[in-house]
């Protein structure tokens, strides 16, 4: 090293500097040492916000669906997206009939669930609250054909001037190890008819290996992908001018690994992103992109997208974000979640560069141990820019006793 170029004086300065950044370097530390874990993320995690200051966190409050409500011996249910044309608003749902039976008595006639033997209808409404059914969107396949057991849990994209229904696809028979891909039906109008495509939109991923021939969808010697059996629960958001499908995916195995004791994730979302809403819908890298979750609800909001996780996993009953629309983070915890929430979404699919959130939407009610079958219901949240609902940023309410002593909570 040429020492001209160094003077004493410099090395002097260089040493105290560096002494002094250890200085402080040190204090901070001390100082973290006397923060707690749960204060540094409130500092960090949480913005030191309120839930009534936080944009993610809401309430959700319930009401009727009027028309598509309980009703006996039939099962309306996964309701996609609202969408208004004209002064009506649309949605679309699985529709089946009769109480199901499980997958080893199910029969050409008698569905093993009450997705199963389904089909799309769709109803229309002018307030969000009275609903009419319409009829049928989309019937079952021939006989043969990858949606010949069952079409069911749509979503609904717009775009070019044309109305695309994505949905789940059953093949006959419809057992526990049977496989499940998304499918698409294309019209000029919202009541359509309805232009099935040839072939599902999007499959499972790279298949594991089954281990034995017993239809038991927790044996497996190799899981395969993390969406090896099952897509599910498509929802669309129009991004960077892409058509996005976010989907529910499900491996063989299930939790509790394969015959080596490999362990994987169980439900989670990933995305699959086309130029054209025919597709070709190719998977996120990224994928999965939550590591929980259910039935996929995703909107644009601000710059990024944010999801709401819901019934599986360890992040459960959580609000996420992400900027990128693929590396989402928690930014609220909330309770009594909608089930298959389908929302009223007015900016997802206009490409939009500030979304503007949430604020209802329709969602299914569970079957219970006295009726099997399940219905519509509405539900309103704050998960909007606008923030014009400050009733839904208060905590929610102590739970009644009836939900302590029901069945599944309830010690037998
Ligand atoms: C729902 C959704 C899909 C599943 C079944 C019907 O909760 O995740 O639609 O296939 O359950």
């Amino acid at each position: 090293m040429n020492a001209g170029r160094f003077p004493r004086i410099s090395v002097n300065r260089v040493r105290i500097f560096t002494l002094g950044v250890l200085l402080v370097a040190s204090c901070q530390r001390i100082e973290r040492g006397s923060e707690s874990a749960a204060m540094e993320r409130y500092r960090t995690l949480w913005n030191e916000t309120h839930d009534a200051e936080n944009e993610f966190y809401t309430m959700f409050k319930y009401s009727a669906a009027e028309g598509l409500g309980f009703e006996e011996g039939v099962t309306r249910r996964d309701p996609s997206t609202v969408v208004k044309v004209g002064d009506k608003y649309y949605v679309w749902y699985t529709k089946s009939c009769g109480a199901p039976v499980g997958y080893d008595k199910a029969t050409g006639k008698l569905p093993a669930t009450n997705w199963d033997l389904a089909t799309i209808w769709y109803a229309t409404s002018l307030d969000g609250r009275k609903w009419t059914e319409q009829g049928m969107a989309i019937g079952r396949g021939e006989k043969g054909s990858f949606d010949e057991r069952s079409v069911f849990t749509p979503d609904i994209l717009v775009a070019e001037g044309k109305y695309y229904l994505y949905y789940q696809a059953v093949k006959a028979p419809y057992k526990r190890r049977t496989k499940n891909v998304i499918a698409m039906a294309r019209a000029d109008s919202p009541d359509g008819p309805w232009t099935k495509a040839a072939e599902p939109v999007l499959k499972p991923g790279k298949s594991g290996q089954w281990l034995g021939e017993e239809d038991d969808r927790n044996k497996v010697k190799v899981r395969g992908a993390w969406d090896s059996l099952k897509v599910h629960d498509p929802c669309l958001v129009v991004r960077g001018g892409k058509y996005w499908l976010y989907y529910k995916g499900h491996p063989m195995g299930m939790r509790f690994g394969d015959a080596q004791g490999k362990k994987g994730i169980d439900f989670a979302m990933g995305v699959a992103i086309a130029e054209k809403p025919e597709g070709p819908f190719i998977k996120s890298k990224l994928n999965p992109v939550t590591n929980s979750g259910h039935e996929v609800l995703v909107w644009p909001y601000k710059e990024g997208v944010a999801t709401l996780v819901t019934r599986n996993g360890p992040e459960k009953n959580t609000v996420q974000f992400a900027r990128d629309g693929l590396n989402f983070e928690i930014k609220s915890l909330v309770t009594i979640t909608p089930h298959a929430a389908g929302a009223y979404r007015s900016d997802a699919f206009t490409n939009t560069k500030w979304g503007e959130g949430i604020t209802w939407g329709l969602c299914h009610l569970e079957s219970t141990s006295e009726s099997p079958y399940r219905f519509l219901i509405r539900f309103d949240c704050d998960l909007s820019l606008k923030g014009e609902r400050p009733g839904f940023k208060r905590w929610p309410p102590r739970t009644k006793i009836e939900t302590y002593f029901q069945k599944g909570n309830k010690l037998e």
